[in-house]
């Protein structure tokens, strides 16, 4: 059997092969709600179905791409992955990871992971990106195989965040929890993520972001938040909603992901 990194550099061979891009030098990964703000990346070079590629699972979810696109900006090749898989899926933490593991091996030095969230702070009403300082993992796992003891102080790079708010003064920043899901927060639950100092919930990022900074890559996190998390307005929540509140903001993330991929 192969280890994630060894199926991670199978993969990396393939997608070479199939893009005909030798190397790539940064990795983005869309979220919910941020697919319609790919296109202001730049031209696409090629792009294939993710699940072409050793390792990869279809998409599962409806707004969820399972397209990979290779991009050319400038000098620099990104990778951007249209969709994910989650942890909600049960195919493991080495398919959640598997994404990121690929593109390190594929040669990114950077990744920018993007999600949807639910936000805890009144004031981020539905399409407000915020950007990841640090994360609380509430899936009771890691990514991470074997007894590699990896540092996670400074996960979200304080270079890339402050390069982000240079770009964007306005640009607020959070603690994302990350619950297993796929099942949406109760009140007493968020009132929880309040007391241990979480501003962000959702159900990806954390686990990716750990196999990121075990590759070696440093990691840039931007949340948007499409939703206020269950019991803050006595709403309830609602997936089409979520994908809206993507569209309405995507002219949005996609000027500021335009602005900030260049100068990672
Ligand atoms: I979009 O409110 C989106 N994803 N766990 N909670 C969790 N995940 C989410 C939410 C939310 N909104």
């Amino acid at each position: 059997m192969s280890t994630p990194y060894e199926a991670a550099s199978e993969a990396a061979v393939a997608l070479a092969e199939k893009t005909g891009v030798e190397r790539h030098d940064v990795a983005l990964v869309m979220g919910s709600g941020w697919l319609p703000a790919v296109d202001a990346l730049g031209e696409a070079v090629a792009e294939i179905d993710i699940a072409d590629l050793p390792g990869f699972a279809a998409p599962a979810v409806a707004g969820h791409g399972g397209k990979l696109r290779s991009v050319r900006s400038g000098d620099t090749n990104l990778l951007v992955f249209l969709g994910r898989t989650h942890y909600y899926e049960g195919l493991g933490v080495a398919a959640v990871a598997h994404g990121v593991r690929t593109a390190a091996a594929a040669g990114c030095r950077a990744v920018v992971l993007t999600n949807g969230c639910g936000g805890l702070k009144p004031e981020w009403a539905p399409g407000t990106p915020v950007l990841i300082k640090d994360h609380i993992n509430l899936t009771g796992t890691s990514s991470i195989v074997g007894a590699n003891f990896v540092d996670l102080t400074d996960l979200y790079s304080p270079r890339l965040r402050a390069l982000c708010q240079e770009i964007e003064p306005d640009l607020d920043e959070g603690v994302y929890v990350q619950f297993p899901g796929p099942h949406y927060e109760t009140p007493a639950e968020i009132r929880m993520v309040a007391a241990i100092g979480g501003d962000l919930v959702g159900m990806s990022t954390t686990l990716e972001a750990i196999a990121a900074r075990e590759a070696g890559m440093e990691v840039l996190g931007i949340s948007l938040v499409t939703n206020a998390a269950a019991g803050m307005t006595g709403e309830p929540l609602n997936h089409e909603e979520v994908l809206e509140a993507g569209k309405a903001a995507a002219t949005r993330m996609g000027e500021l992901l335009g602005a900030i991929v260049p100068r990672i």
